[in-house]
This record gives C-alpha cells, sequence and structure tokens, in this order.
C-alpha cells in the first residue's frame, strides 16, 4: 500500500517541490491550499507522471472552522496519514515596529502559528492514530532575528517553539516531530512579503544562488526517510552564500 502525506501550501515553493519529489518516490498526496485551479493542475500533473493518487482541499489555515470542515471530510481510505508537512506560511512586509501594519502582523500571526495549530489538532486522531510523521518548516527567522523582521520572527520563532513542545509532547504516542528551518528559498515568498513587487522580491536573490523549494523537498525526504527509531528533530539549511540571518556573500 502507498504511504500519504498530508502537505499544506502544496500551491507554490515548497510545499509544491514536497509533493513532488514525494510523488515521485510513491507516496499518494493530500494537498492544500486556497488557490484551487492551482491544485487542480498539480493533481493532474502528478498523477500523468506518476501514476499516484491525489486528494486535494482547498481551505484557509487562518480560520478553524474551515480548517476542520475540510478535515472531517476527509474519504476514509486517505486517513491512513503518514507524514504530515506544515508547510503554509508567509511574510508581509518588511518594514520598522514603529510603523508595520498590524493586519499585516495578525494575518502572519494567524497563519504561521495558528494555522499549524488548527491543522495539527484537527488531525489529531488520525495522527496518533497512524503515528505520523510531523514536519514543520519553520525559518532562519525564528532562530535569529533580524531587522524589520519583526511579526515574520516572532511567528517562526513560536513555530520553533512549538516544534520543541510537540516533540516532547508526543514522545509518548511514538510521533516524531522534525523543525526544518531555511535560509534563503527562491520561491513566491518575496514576491508575497513585497506585496507583488517584483524588483524588490528579485533584489533578495540577487548575487548568489539561494536554494530552490526542491533542494528542501530533499531534506524533507531525508528527514521521513529515516529508520523507525531515527528522528532528525532540526535542521538548519542554508545556501552556500549564506552563513546567517545576517551574512551573505554576494557577487
Ligand atoms: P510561497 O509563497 O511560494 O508558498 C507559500 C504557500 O503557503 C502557498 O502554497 C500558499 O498557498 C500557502 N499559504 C499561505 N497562506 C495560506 C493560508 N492562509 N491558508 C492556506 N495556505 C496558505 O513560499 P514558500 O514556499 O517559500 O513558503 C513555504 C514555507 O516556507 C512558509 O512557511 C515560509 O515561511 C517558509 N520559509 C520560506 C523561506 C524562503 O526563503 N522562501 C525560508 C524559510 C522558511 P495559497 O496561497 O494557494 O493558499
Ligand atoms: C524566510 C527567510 O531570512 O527572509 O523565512 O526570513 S528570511
Amino acid at each position: 500500500m502507498k504511504k500519504i502525506a498530508f502537505i499544506t501550501g502544496a500551491t507554490s515553493g515548497i510545499g509544491k517541490a514536497c509533493a513532488n519529489t514525494l510523488a515521485e518516490v510513491g507516496y499518494n498526496l493530500i494537498l492544500c491550499g486556497r488557490r484551487y485551479d492551482r491544485l487542480i493542475e498539480l493533481q493532474k500533473e502528478l498523477n500523468q507522471q506518476y501514476h499516484i493518487d491525489v486528494h486535494c482541499l482547498t481551505f484557509d489555515v487562518q480560520h478553524q472552522s474551515e480548517v476542520e470542515k475540510a478535515i472531517h471530510e476527509i474519504p476514509e481510505d486517505w486517513k491512513t496519514i503518514d507524514v504530515l508537512i506544515n508547510n503554509a506560511g508567509l511574510s508581509l512586509g518588511r518594514d520598522n515596529f514603529s510603523d508595520a501594519s498590524i493586519p499585516d502582523w495578525e494575518t502572519m500571526m494567524q497563519t504561521n502559528v495558528m494555522g499549524v495549530i488548527y491543522v495539527t489538532k484537527a488531525l489529531m486522531p488520525l495522527l496518533l492514530q497512524n503515528k505520523t510523521h510531523i514536519v514543520n518548516i519553520g525559518s532562519i527567522a525564528g532562530k535569529e532575528i533580524y531587522e524589520n523582521g519583526n511579526a515574520y520572527c516572532a511567528s517562526k520563532a513560536a513555530l520553533d517553539a512549538l516544534s520543541k513542545s510537540m516533540r516532547i509532547d508526543l514522545l509518548s504516542k511514538g510521533i516524531k516531530v522534525t523543525a526544518i528551518h531555511p535560509g534563503a528559498v527562491e520561491t513566491e515568498f518575496s514576491l508575497v512579503r513585497y506585496k507583488g513587487d517584483h524588483e524588490k522580491a528579485d533584489a533578495v536573490y540577487n548575487g548568489f544562488t539561494p536554494l530552490s523549494g526542491n533542494d528542501i523537498a530533499q531534506t524533507v525526504l531525508f528527514a521521513i526517510s529515516q529508520p523507525n527509531h531515527v528522528c532528525i528533530n532540526e535542521l538548519t539549511v542554508m545556501p552556500t552564500a549564506q552563513a546567517s540571518a545576517f551574512h551573505f556573500h554576494k557577487k
């Protein structure tokens, strides 16, 4: 029987790359995101290319009732989830604490922190039943606080704490929890952060080779491919040209 992975934020970037990587090694996938058309397109591609089954769930992780409704409607034969990848997330703006927008901050906290809580709690009976491996996509931003990172850094620091808490609380249930903390990955992340400003978004990755979504997907695959008795608790992954949140070697 094929394994099943549940991936949030599968319409783009790291989540989409995880979908491709896990499809390639034979997982069936539950793919989530708000953009239904992208999910359906990806479903078709993966189905044709890798002959795997894909179930799509459209919901906004910020709304507990939407999350619960979608998860409640998972068909019976999709309930044996082996891997949960909590990946959906975003940054909005890179503004000084004094003038950053509170609605932006609320969206980040609600998505990056409460979204992970809503999804994981709604899935909990299935996670316990299946001893599902939970993989949370954190960020270097949760480890090293940088100027004008404020609420995004806070949201990823909270997720770091949540990942550690899950690992401790679910230890006796036989559930592995892995946190992956990427540095700069070229996805739609910066375009979202800079609200559609391509020039600002592209500038983030100028002068060095950033990670790709696939680089992180390969790290996730490594973590979930370990023997039963081995748990990768956390990994920080950066481009070779990045040494910390502050140090880049740009040409
Ligand atoms: P993308 O913008 O390319 O992808 C973000 C994904 O999250 C999309 O699929 C989007 O789907 C989903 N998403 C965002 N908000 C919501 C929401 N409210 N409800 C449901 N889904 C949502 O960025 P990345 O792939 O780079 O980001 C993935 C994760 O990686 C994030 O948690 C990010 O913080 C983290 N990360 C990224 C880094 C980078 O440099 N790119 C570095 C470190 C961490 P849709 O819009 O269709 O709902
Ligand atoms: C995304 C990486 O350094 O822009 O989490 O915060 S960073």
